[in-house]
This record gives C-alpha cells, structure tokens and sequence, in this order.
C-alpha cells in the first residue's frame, strides 16, 4: 500500500506542476461584434487557440463575440486605454487614428482578391499597421472581409441614379462617408448595432456591407434588395492595446503578432465558404442579388473620391496600383 507522505510526495511531484503549467498567467479580453459562428469569430477563436499554444498556455484570449464589450467605436477608447486588450474590427473604426489608412476605402481599388493581398502582406499593409502606433494602437494583422455593396428597403437598385437623394447607414467613418456621397447618397453614420432598427422604421433607406454581415445580422429581412456593386473592400484589423502590450515581455508581444498572420489563411479559407454557403442561403429566403446595369459608371462616379484625396494618401493610391 502507497502511504499518504508518498501520495503526497507524487502529487507534488507530477499533479501540481502539471495543474500550474496550464494556468495562463495573462488573460487577454478581445473584442468581436459579429456572432459566435461567423467567420472573424471563429477566426478569433482560433487566434486565442494559437496564442495559447504559442506561449504553451501562459496567455490565454477570451473572446467576447456579439457587440457585448460595445460597439466598435466605445470597444476602441476602451483598447486605448487599455480596459480591453484586443480587438477584431473593420478599418473604420481605427483609420481616424492611421490617416494614410483611407487609402484602402477607395472604391474599385484591387485589381482582384490577389492584389488586395499582395498589398495587405507586404511593405504597405506593414506600414499601416505601424501607423496606428500614433493612437495607442498596435496592428497586429488583417482579415478578410469580401467587398460592400448597396442593399435597400424599398426598391433594387440597378442604375447609379436609383441611389440619388437615398439615406443609406455608412460606418461612422469620414473616408466611407465620401465615399458613397460621390454616389449622390445622403451618408447617415451609425453604430452596427442600430441598423437593423433603422432599416425596420425606415429612418433610412438602405445600408451597404459585405454579403456574410448582411445575412448573419438578419438585415436582408428588412431590406431585401442586395446589389452586387461591390464599391469597396475593406479589410479588418487585428488590433491590440499599446498600454496592456507595455507590460508584456518583447517576445510575447511578437507572439501575439505571429498568431495574429498564423490565423489569416485559416480566416480567408472559412471566409470563402462561408460567403458560398450563405449566397445559396439568401436566394433560398427571396433575396434578390442583383448585379448592376452599368458597372463602368458605377466605377467612374466612385472614381472622384481618388483625387479628393490627401497627398500623403495619393502616394500610397499609387503604390497599391504599382503593387503586382
Ligand atoms: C462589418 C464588419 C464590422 C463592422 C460592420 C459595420 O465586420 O466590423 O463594424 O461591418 O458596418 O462588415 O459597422
């Protein structure tokens, strides 16, 4: 028979150290306002599981999914000051604090998929990431997030006058807001969380996102009409607070960054799929996803925005043009 000392002895030896290795030291909190099973999500997910095998279970990343830490807005005061440690959001919620950033909001900017990639992966999308040092932000890597298109309440757009004098919800973002002013769109800025009801009372018109966002916020129920116009693509970020990352040793900081490009291909792969199931999804609901009449003009109008820009931003316009 073991005596108790040697139980003792064993459990010392083999439990606890084993119990002590899997407790995280550090709990990061990350923020995500889309719902559990959509793609960022997931990918979030899948970033917390890298960062815990990465740092062999020392960090640990929760993540809070659907808009419960706030909207992205609040979410990045919070990361700002360091209340919330990461965050998964839509370039419109950080380019205030990366001017060069309306760069990528331009409309019909990528040749293809390819080019948006080649520009995200390279010396730009490095270089934008740093920019956001200047609001206490660290980027740590990009998301996909397919292409914004028009959708409406009333009436299928298929002309670009169809959309004159129309309130559509933008982001609350003065780079998006030009944008579909060059559309003759009255912009009407809004936190996510409040379209679906704007678009249900009819304060306004319609409202422009990618195909995965308007079916898992439900807004193709209130709004049926999608058009495939496809006037922009903005990626997400992958972003982390400068003062929780302050505390952190240089290796683990790095750590969070190789998860962060670990996770991306994952994230592109389940973002296809997921757009893919979903199209079938909206046509099975009566959804009517309508291309165009004249695309070229649809591209020709965005196109004033281009030259409204910065020259600081029209460096850059023409650095993505260059990219191959
Ligand atoms: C979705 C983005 C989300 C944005 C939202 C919006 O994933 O981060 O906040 O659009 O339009 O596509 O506000």
């Amino acid at each position: 028979m073991i005596s108790r000392i040697a139980l003792l002895t064993l459990a010392v030896l083999f439990v606890l150290p084993l119990s002590a290795q899997i407790q995280p030291t550090l709990i990061l909190r990350m923020s995500e306002i889309q719902p559990e099973d959509f793609p960022t999500t997931k990918a979030d997910y899948e970033f917390a599981r890298r960062v815990k095998e990465l740092s062999k279970g020392r960090i640990a990343v929760e993540v809070y999914a659907g808009g419960v830490l706030g909207d992205e807005v609040s979410v990045i005061e919070q990361v700002q000051f360091g209340g919330i440690d990461l965050a998964r959001v839509s370039i419109a919620a950080v380019q205030l604090f990366a001017p060069r950033m309306a760069a990528l909001f331009m409309p019909y900017l990528y040749r293809d998929d390819n080019h948006m990639w080649k520009v995200l992966t390279g010396p730009i999308g490095r270089e934008l990431l740093a920019d956001l040092e200047a609001g206490r932000l660290v980027g740590l890597g990009w998301f996909e997030a397919g292409a914004r298109s028009f959708y409406t309440v009333g009436a299928p757009l298929k002309r670009t006058a169809d959309l004159t004098g129309l309130h559509i919800r933008v982001q609350e973002s003065i780079p998006m807001m030009s944008l579909v002013e060059a559309f003759g769109v009255t912009p009407i800025p809004m936190a996510f969380a409040n379209v679906y009801g704007a678009l249900r009372t009819g304060e306004i018109d319609g409202a422009e996102n990618n195909l995965a966002t308007y079916y898992a916020s439900g807004h193709y129920k209130v709004a049926p009409y999608y058009t495939l116009d496809e006037h922009a693509r903005l990626p997400e970020v992958i972003i982390a607070s400068a003062v929780a990352l302050a505390e952190m040793a240089p290796a683990d900081r790095e750590l969070l960054r190789q998860a962060a490009q670990d996770v991306a291909g994952f994230q592109r792969e389940i973002w296809a799929s997921y757009e893919e199931e979903i199209s079938r999804s909206l046509q099975a609901a009566g959804v009517l996803l309508l291309r165009p009449d004249n695309l070229g003009l649809w591209q020709k109008l965005a196109r004033s925005v281009w030259s409204g820009q910065p020259a600081e931003v029209q460096k850059l316009l023409q650095r993505i043009q260059e990219t191959r």
